[in-house]
């Protein structure tokens, strides 16, 4: 009876613990400390650091003892045994994975335990301390001065915990344990076409709040009435109940005052006459500001209107053409994952240099810096979960794994003008569990934001009576803004040269993205175009490609497979892939291909209105 109450304790007061705090919105331009530098590092492959020797988690227990890593235990004297030592570790960057700093962890898949220590700088004791980490590849499990502060799973979206209760002024210790062990009933599931790179993969900081402050807020251009911002904000905090909160936007001569309700939310919605709207030709943004008596935060805001109008897509009630390219988020010249503002302008600078107006940022939230700085580009963003092939469907915990992905993405991203597309997934079996999965999270992502598009990369096949006519049979198309398919004639099956006879025929009244096509190609292998992984082959189906879409009456974008060459533990052939799937445009070395310079060619001479 006493140990049932034990573990009921342990439970509960794990589940109070544990319990993950809301996401702050704008970290990114709310000044923090930052914690990113050189972590120590153990690596754990039996999890002893986690476990006791009858399999026990240390963290379950109100006694860990020396022999859970998160106690950053050190030997009292000569005669104490402790069996690890973070400061005598060697140590890893963060943020960044650790599969491409060191050449033992190329493959690992694991856990592996970091330690930091730090001091605060000017600690106030009356304040509130929030510790921000950008993202973790997948599971952490984040402990302060030897006391967990929370659980996190999901490697590409943020999350944060208040530390305020455990915090000190000085010779503080931050223990973060991570693992990228791959399961079947996680999102993503064991099997993709990326690398999965474990690690701290995004940036570390500290913020310090005060008692009350701005956890939450949006601001849009109404989607019915364009003559409207729309908005909220959220308080958190003690006194977050009828607080005054004040929205000014300088340059529209706007300064509004609300009151919260007893939860600490308002909602609002301020009439503006002229407003200058963002878009790809016209990347506008607005300084906001929102204020209290005690916290205050700004932002650029771009406000704009995207919707769709039978097949056509609307950008400020004008039809716009989505010249897109994939990326996924990873630096291959310097190798690993992406995730500095500077990373961003070499993978969005390339967009750009291609002629885009659009990213595809596949297949998983990309880290904060690329959709800031496509606000400031004008670039137009799709932005998708990863969701992607195999995912446990019949699973109701898979699901919420998912949507949770989903809220984190939306949460984060909802101000960006940037960002118009939420995708719910790519290249999934269909089934009915499979569709009652999809329109669940749409459901979710349309309560969240009504004012952007939903889509997903479906999958085409030949009609049954005739193999030149391609079709999308999928009920999850009924449910999307925007038809979206990824099809590979001329690289999975089909000839390139047949390119010309194919017609894709969509029954449906609904603009038409065609989210990936594409062929490999090793750099610098050249030979005649029919020769496979030849720079000559790939451009050849980029030429028979592109005027074949085209002719798709709903045509209204495509984001060809894919920006650079990346790496795929899926490409092993030792000649033409070396580990990395070829169908980059450019290479892993920087160097551009030849079909780079026929999509560029397509997108320059695109009759298009934009
Ligand atoms: C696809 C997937 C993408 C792959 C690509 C390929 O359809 O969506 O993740 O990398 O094909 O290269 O096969």
């Amino acid at each position: 009876m006493k140990k049932i109450a034990l573990i009921l304790f342990v439970l509960i007061s794990n589940i109070v613990l544990f319990a993950q705090d809301n996401l702050l919105q704008n970290n990114y331009l709310r000044e923090g400390v930052t914690l990113n530098g050189r972590w120590n590092y153990i690596v754990d492959v039996y999890e002893s650091g986690y476990y006791n020797y009858r399999r026990e988690p240390h963290d379950e227990s109100e006694n860990p003892g020396a022999g859970a890593y998160f106690m950053n235990a050190k030997p009292k004297d000569k005669t104490d045994r402790v069996e690890y030592d973070f400061d005598a570790a060697p140590t890893l960057l963060v943020p960044g994975d650790w599969n491409s700093q060191k050449e033992n962890l190329y493959y690992y898949e694991g856990t592996l335990w970091y330690k930091k220590s730090f001091d605060v700088p000017n600690y106030d004791s009356s304040k509130r301390y929030y510790l921000h980490f950008g993202a973790v590849n997948y599971f952490a499990d984040v402990y302060v001065n030897g006391k967990k502060l929370g659980a996190h799973r999901g490697g590409f979206t943020p999350f944060n915990f208040e530390m305020s209760k455990v915090l000190k002024a000085k010779d503080n210790f931050v223990v973060v344990r991570v693992d990228n062990k791959r399961f079947p009933d996680e999102v993503p599931t064991v099997s993709t076409d990326w690398w999965n790179y474990g690690g701290i993969t995004r940036d570390v900081t500290i913020y310090e709040l005060s008692q009350t402050f701005i956890e939450d807020y949006s601001i849009q251009l109404d989607k019915a009435n364009s003559k409207q911002l729309k908005g909220f904000t959220q308080l958190n905090g003690e006194s977050k109940a009828n607080t005054q909160v004040v929205v000014k936007i300088p340059e529209l001569n706007i300064s509004k005052t609300y009151t919260t309700d007893s939860k600490g939310f308002v909602e609002f919605a301020i009439p503006v006459k002229k407003i200058n709207k963002w878009s790809d030709n016209n990347p506008k943004l607005y300084t906001v500001s929102i204020s209290t008596d005690t916290d205050k935060i700004s932002d650029k805001i771009g406000f704009r209107r995207i919707e769709t109008k039978g097949s056509d897509i609307l950008l400020n009630g004008e039809k716009v053409f989505l010249k897109g390219i994939s990326i996924h988020e990873e630096n291959v010249m310097r190798g690993g994952r992406a995730h500095s503002i500077e990373d961003a302008r070499v993978l969005l600078g390339w967009a750009k240099e291609l002629g885009c107006n659009f990213v595809r940022l596949a297949h998983y939230p990309h880290n904060e810096n690329m959709v800031r700085l496509a606000d400031k580009m004008g670039l137009l963003v799709w932005e998708e979960i990863p969701v992607y092939w195999t995912i446990d469907w019949k699973n109701m915990e898979t699901y919420k794994k998912a949507e949770t992905q989903l809220k984190e993405a939306v949460t984060r991203d909802k101000n960006r003008a940037s960002v118009i597309i939420w995708s719910m997934a790519n290249e999934t079996p269909q089934s009915e569990e499979r569709l009652s999965f999809l329109t669940n999270l749409a459901k979710a992502t349309r309560a969240l934001d009504n004012t952007r598009l939903i889509t997903a990369a479906l999958e085409d096949h030949p009609s049954a009576d005739d193999k030149n006519i391609m079709v999308i049979e999928d009920k999850f198309s009924d449910v999307v803004d925007i038809v979206s398919f990824n099809q590979y004639y001329g690289w999975y099956g089909g000839k390139i040269e047949d390119l010309k006879n194919i017609r894709w025929e969509i029954d449906i009244d609904k603009p038409v993205i065609i989210s990936e096509f594409g062929a490999a190609a090793l750099q610098g292998f050249h030979g005649d175009k029919s020769t496979m992984w030849t720079e000559d082959n790939q451009a050849y189906l980029y030429e028979e490609t592109l005027p074949a879409l085209a002719r798709i009456p709903q045509f209204s974008g495509v984001t060809p497979w894919i920006l650079t060459d990346f790496r795929s533990p899926r490409r092993m052939h030792d000649v033409y892939q070396n580990g990395y799937n070829r169908k980059g445009l450019i290479s892993e070395t920087g160097n551009k291909k030849k079909a780079f310079y026929t999509l560029q060619k397509f997108y320059k001479n695109l009759k298009t209105q934009n």
